[in-house]
């Protein structure tokens, strides 16, 4: 370690769950350890034992757990109205043509958000993201895909840029104007997709509004072509890419974002094994959702053994929206991927840190406990890391640091 500064801040006494790659302990677990933080960065990882005698900037804490900061890489937290009623109207046996045909779905979301402010969008995702964070947050993605337009996407965009300046959290935006048909381009799916490869995109991009570009490739949203057509314009401008594909059929999406280079491929409950073999040439990481699987109550699985056994990281996000996972909690979505999708609570935990970091372009500095990453972390009122993924709700968070600072 270098020599010691004197306003260095030592982490003491704790057990950490450092979730370093190739650590062969479970959890890459370290009892009675210190981390020393410089300004907003984690300089190293010690023993209790190491820590120099004379230094007086200590925080003691008391043999509590901690982890890295939790990663949340799939959300759609920016959205305006309420689908509660909807749903409850579907539940009492009205289907869901006639509330479609009565402008809900994902259109009375796109028309809510159209007629809403920034300023009301912003008052309204504040303590969605706030509940988050309360669980141990620290960087987020969340994408627009509710205005589907110029004039709203980058209002959506806008509003997500004021969250990350307004709260101490990293928030990666994501550009899904690829989310739906909107209804002006009913009958025009190509001329929408026209729209966004050569006006909202560049435009946007050039506004420096977001940094990834995600398509839903689904029957009920674009198909393979289309969405080849949003990724070829995207690379040609140099923005990274990745996708909703595969959650309700087989499209070959999740082959085409790894030919793409993708980020990720996500939902994936359709993934067959030439779409695993693609995503592992191409380092694509896999993205679970387990909460649209429940409230969806869909039926197939994703292919986790075989990404397990083919060695695709897989992360776990909420994917939470008012449609179809209306949940702002990673812990209940960590809870459901172990119970719903077989993963072992420490791979849960690798989904919510080191492989959510990798989803989102920050494996080399995000999602672990190592000296040179950001001082993002968790500090817990609990003994093992798999408390948070056994008991969604309890919530044991003690302390939240984000990049060195306690929030
Ligand atoms: N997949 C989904 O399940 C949601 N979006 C997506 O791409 C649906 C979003 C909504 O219904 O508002
Ligand atoms: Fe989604």
């Amino acid at each position: 370690m270098q020599q010691l500064q004197s306003d260095d801040v030592i982490w003491r006494n704790a057990r950490l769950a450092t979730m370093v790659a190739d650590d062969p302990t479970p959890y890459g677990l370290k009892a009675q350890h210190a981390i020393v933080v410089r300004g907003d960065t984690i300089l190293a990882v010690i023993a209790e034992s190491d820590i120099p005698a004379a230094h007086c900037h200590c925080i003691d804490l008391a043999g509590r757990l901690v982890t890295p900061g939790l990663i949340d890489c799939h959300t759609h937290l920016v959205f305006g109205g309420d689908r509660a009623a909807e749903w409850e109207q579907r539940l009492n046996g009205v289907s869901y043509q006639t509330l479609s045909a009565q402008g809900g779905g994902i259109n009375a979301s796109v028309a809510a958000t159209r007629n809403s402010s920034a300023e009301s969008l912003l008052e309204l995702a504040q303590p969605r993201l706030q509940r988050l964070m309360n669980e141990g947050v620290t960087t987020l993605e969340i994408k627009s895909g509710y205005g589907l337009n110029a004039e709203a996407e980058e209002k959506m965009l806008w509003v997500v840029r004021q969250l990350g300046l307004n709260n101490p959290i990293d928030i990666s935006p994501t550009l899904l104007a690829a989310h739906a048909v909107p209804a002006e381009y009913r009958d025009d799916p190509d001329g929408y997709i026209r729209l966004v490869c050569e006006q909202i995109m560049p435009e946007l991009w050039r506004k420096a509004l977001f940094e990834a570009v995600d398509v839903f490739c689904e029957h009920v949203g674009f198909t393979l072509a289309q969405s080849e057509r949003v990724f070829q314009a995207a690379t040609a401008l140099g923005i990274p890419v990745k996708g909703h594909v595969e959650q309700l059929s087989h499209l070959g999406g999740a082959a085409l974002v790894s030919r793409y280079n993708g980020l990720s491929a996500d939902h994936i409950e359709y993934l067959d094994n030439a779409g695993i073999q693609a995503m592992v040439q191409s380092d694509t990481v896999a993205v679970l959702l387990p909460g649209a699987f429940y409230f969806l109550q869909e039926r197939q699985r994703p292919p986790v053994e075989q990404l397990r056994q083919s060695g695709v990281p897989m992360a776990v996000a909420t994917d939470y929206n008012p449609g179809t996972s209306p949940f702002a909690s990673l812990h209940l979505a960590m809870n459901m991927a172990c119970v719903q999708f077989g993963l072992t609570p420490e791979e849960a935990w690798a989904g919510v840190t080191r492989h959510a970091a990798q989803a989102l372009g920050r494996g080399a500095t995000h999602g672990q406990l190592k000296a040179g990453f950001v001082a993002d972390f968790i500090v817990w009122d609990a003994q093992y890391p798999v408390e948070m993924v056994y008991e969604p709700g309890r919530n044991p968070l003690y302390q939240r640091v984000f990049r060195g600072k306690r929030v």
